[in-house]
């Protein structure tokens, strides 16, 4: 069976690729991902398939390779960046994280909604990468659901 690892999606400069980072315990310059990038642990898909609607299939494709499937949204910048129900889409649990986490408290509420409207169910997490913010809580959360064996949101497979 091929390993199955953290898939992170979200727009452009949401921090995919620095969390990544943070998760497999890499230090260093971060730049703009042009690829799918298979760390250790992790999935790091690049911004402009999220952008570009055609792309989605093959999100959708990669998907198959997680465990887990993390929607990023950076509280600095609001963009809509997801379609009404995305999350719905993967068949594994899906996990809405805000980046920037204390950047911007004013888009607290409007970033929170966005992954409401994206088909996330559960509380989202907060992280700011500069001071690792959230990263030991987003782990936990991920540990539980893995020990638990159990998709988060059972009710939304194959819902999309
Ligand atoms: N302060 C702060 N900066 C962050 C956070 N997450 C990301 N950044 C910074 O934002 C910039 C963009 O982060 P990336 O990880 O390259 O963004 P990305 O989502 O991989 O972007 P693409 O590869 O273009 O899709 C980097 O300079 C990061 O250091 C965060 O939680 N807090
Ligand atoms: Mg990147």
């Amino acid at each position: 069976m091929r390993k199955k690892r953290i898939m992170i999606i979200g727009p452009g400069g949401s921090g995919k690729t620095a969390l990544a980072a943070a998760i497999n315990g890499l230090d260093g310059p971060v730049k703009r991902t042009q690829n799918m990038v298979y760390g250790e642990k992790t999935l790091d898909v690049p911004g402009v398939y999220l952008e570009s609607p055609w792309m989605h299939k093959h999100i959708i494709a990669a998907a198959q390779d997680a465990s887990h499937v993390l929607m990023l949204v950076d509280q600095s910048s609001c963009r809509e960046s997801y379609p009404p129900g995305f999350a719905k889409v993967f068949r594994v649990p899906v996990i809405g994280v805000i980046t920037g986490s204390g950047n911007k408290p004013e888009n607290d509420g409007w970033c929170i909604r966005q992954l409401k409207k994206a088909g996330i169910i559960t509380p989202c997490i907060h992280i700011n990468l500069s001071d690792r913010t959230g990263i030991d809580e987003l782990m936990e959360q991920i540990l539980g659901n893995t020990l638990r064996g159990i998709p988060k949101c059972p009710e939304n497979v194959g819902k999309f």
